[in-house]
């Protein structure tokens, strides 16, 4: 009996021993992950909590803010032979309204004379050729103050409006 008994103890014995494998947890920083193209991104970094200690995770990514796109950061640290990995995504986007500048024009006019829109240049610092849209009508054939609003749209999404007062005087 006892011959069972005593090496089933010592088993149990060095069982106790053992150290308990910490568990493994890592957790991203607060960061800026969503960043206007040529801005500065500030990276939050990752920290690998193995137990009751904590280790700043590295990262040899870099992330391009002068490219509209989304880059995945991967932070590592290798401990006892152990890689451990934590990743980020980083996107980098166009977050600026195109500009609109009004052409000068003829705005003031009498009834009945001809109004030419002089128009708007457009510009935006990444869709090369933003959409413009043109609201707003002018009667000549009646004396009035008359608004025409220019809606720029880059293809972000991002949007400027600019307004032309026309006056058609008696
Ligand atoms: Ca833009």
């Amino acid at each position: 009996m006892n011959r069972l008994i005593i090496p089933f103890l010592l088993i149990l014995l060095l069982a106790s021993c053992l150290p308990a494998t910490p568990e493994a947890t890592t957790s991203l920083g607060a960061g800026i992950d969503i960043v206007g193209i040529g801005d500065t991104w500030i990276d939050g970094g990752c920290e690998l909590t193995l137990g009751n200690e904590t280790y700043d995770m590295t990262t040899t990514t870099t992330v391009d803010t002068a490219v509209i796109g989304e880059t995945t950061v991967i932070y590592t640290h290798t401990l006892d032979d152990t890689n451990y990995r934590c990743e980020r995504i980083v996107k980098v986007i166009d977050d600026t309204s195109p500009t609109l500048t009004l052409l000068a024009g003829l705005d003031t006019i009498a009834v009945g004379d001809t109004w030419v829109d002089a128009g708007v240049t457009v510009s935006d610092d990444v869709t090369s050729e933003p959409l413009v849209q043109v609201d707003g009508t002018v009667d000549t054939t009646v004396a009035g103050t008359y608004t025409v609003t220019y809606t720029a749209t880059d293809e972000a999404g991002n949007v400027a409006t600019i307004v032309r007062v026309v006056t058609v005087t008696e």
